[in-house]
């Protein structure tokens, strides 16, 4: 029914019903992206889980396809959980993922295809001498699974599997030379104290000059390597950028990114089990993300659904080399239709707000530049901050909390009279010594008024932006805003944030889109585009579900 679709998302990544979460193995092959994700054909919580599957010529139109992996074997019996997809000699795709035995032990099997001249790889098969990788008698059987993509080297694949000891996340190296008989190996690729267990490890090469993607064998000097686990016991994900020395296997993280909760996220909000792949059709790098809902599983059970995956990003080192850069894929712009361009917005003062008319504002994409003249009135920061998550800042001083320069950026899925919105903003503060933090929050405290129920989940979300604010002068924020999700990206990438919210008044025609100042120091909003986004063409959404 229709109230029960309210939340749907048009442009994000959904089957029609049930529970969906990690992206699983994507990849380009012959002319085709590949995505396969868990799926729950049976229920919209967590469970029965399968690898769905569809395919798109563009990442954003897509073909719902059978499911391409379920439990059918006794290695897989009791459960067929997240893997990647490796590509072969002689364009063979191979799929690692995690089964779960007879005995509900985590093991790591291959699949492949039926009938690998079938343009859409519809069929997989799992040949009889799986498992390929059983966990040593001194590992936990329990915390070992998500096989990445294996890369190649001096005669030897290499694969990691995420995992645990004690409260150590371990990511577990494995070689092989034939992709079939695997060794671990002595070493761990890398691992970190008090991280609890890594899910979905995910280890590719970085190019130091430009946007351009690496295919994942990529090793010389000419790259860095890029280390992304999900954090089990936090639900988030960090990452690290170091050296990767094919000869001895050894990952060094540089010293200006750090293991465990202070460590880089890919997106400080609700964002998990994230994959990347290589597009050689297109030379880059993308990167696909779950995004699992904030309303509780009564909810989820009453609207039918569960879970979105995040628009792809392409992603690459930025050129500083310190942290990574995201963007929404091009192919996404072939979804805009009716645009609007506010030019130049001069000065705005505190507790300005201007409407972005003209387009459907529960689902957009909105690009805008803010330029400020000066940081001198930027709020100290407190000290004592240091010790907080950006998070924690950010639920100190939201939207409403007037403040020097900033709080300043998009009102999305407001209410006409703002008894609801979702902000997603900025704030600068002037530190000790002199320097500038600048906080980007998505706040969504405020995003609906439904009663509050302690099952929910309404995070004010927030990461620091990596940018010379006093010399640049401006800043931009793009936000995709698709009904119950706000995916945003700041500073052309540095700092990324996904919201998932439920509003009851800001919803389709009823929803607005604002920018607004609230801090002393006037604002400007030196470009702004907004488009209405259109919905893709997905097909045989019914095939399978
Ligand atoms: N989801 C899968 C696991 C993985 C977890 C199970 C991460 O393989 O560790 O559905 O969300």
């Amino acid at each position: 029914g229709e109230v029960k679709q309210l939340h749907r998302t048009a442009y994000h990544f959904q089957p029609p019903q049930h529970w969906i979460n990690d992206p699983n193995g994507p990849m380009y092959f012959n002319g085709l992206y590949h995505l396969f994700y868990q799926y729950n054909p049976k229920g919209s919580v967590w469970g029965n889980i399968v690898w769905a599957h569809s395919i798109s010529k563009d990442l954003i139109n897509w073909e719902a396809l059978p499911h391409a992996i379920f439990p059918s074997k006794p290695f897989d019996v009791n459960g067929t959980w997240s893997g990647s997809v490796t590509i072969l000699p002689g364009n063979r795709p191979v799929i690692l993922y995690t089964g779960l035995d007879n005995d509900k032990r985590q093991i790591q099997n291959y699949a492949v295809p039926a009938n690998v001249s079938d343009p859409y790889l519809r069929e997989w098969l799992k040949p009889d001498d799986n498992p390929l990788v059983l966990p040593g008698s001194d590992m936990n059987a329990s915390q070992f699974r998500d096989p990445t993509t294996a890369w190649w080297h001096g005669g030897h694949w290499r694969m990691l599997v995420g995992g645990k000891r004690k409260h150590r996340g371990m990511a577990w190296l494995y070689r092989s030379n034939d992709f079939k008989h695997w060794v671990k190996a002595k070493h761990a690729l890398h691992s970190a104290s008090k991280t609890g267990m890594w899910e979905c490890p995910d280890f590719f090469p970085v190019s130091l000059h430009g946007k351009n993607g690496l295919d994942t064998s990529k090793v010389g000097e000419d790259v860095k390597h890029v280390f992304k686990v999900s954090l089990d016991e936090t639900r988030y994900e960090y990452y690290t950028v170091g050296k990767y020395d094919p000869e001895g296997d050894i990952y060094l993280p540089d010293n200006t990114s750090v293991d465990g909760r202070d460590g880089l996220r890919l997106d400080y909000g609700n964002f998990y089990a994230s994959k990347t792949f290589f597009d050689p059709s297109k030379n880059r790098r993308i990167l696909w993300g779950w995004a699992n809902e904030s309303d509780t599983a009564d909810d989820d059970t009453a609207k039918g659904w569960a879970g979105i995956q995040a628009i792809p990003r392409e992603v690459w080192l930025s050129p500083d080399g310190k942290q990574v850069l995201q963007w929404p894929v091009a192919e996404l712009e072939t979804l805009r239709g009716q645009k609007v361009d506010l030019k130049s917005i001069q000065n705005m003062i505190p507790g300005k707000l201007v409407e972005v008319k003209g387009i459907t504002a529960a689902q957009a994409d909105v690009d805008v530049t803010f330029s400020l003249a000066s940081l001198d009135k930027a709020e100290e920061f407190d000290p004592n901050w240091e010790k907080l998550d950006a998070e924690s800042v950010c639920a100190l001083k939201r939207s409403h909390v007037q403040g020097g320069v900033g709080p300043f950026g998009l009102a999305t899925l407001a209410s006409q009279n703002l008894e609801e919105f979702t902000p997603v903003f900025f704030r600068v503060f002037k530190t000790k010594d002199n320097k500038h933090k600048v906080l980007m929050c998505s706040d969504a405290k405020g995003s609906t008024l439904r009663p509050f129920d302690i099952k929910q989940y309404r995070p004010s979300f927030a990461g620091y932006v990596d940018v010379d604010l006093a010399a640049e002068k401006k800043i931009s924020l793009r936000s995709l805003i698709d009904h119950s999700v706000v995916e945003s990206f700041a500073a052309g990438g540095k700092t990324c944030i996904l919201s998932r919210v439920y509003p009851t008044l800001a919803v389709n025609d009823a929803a607005h889109l604002f920018v607004f100042n609230n801090g002393t120091e006037p604002v400007s909003v030196q470009t702004l585009s907004a488009w209405s986004m259109s919905p893709p063409k997905l097909m045989n959404q019914n095939l399978n579900f």
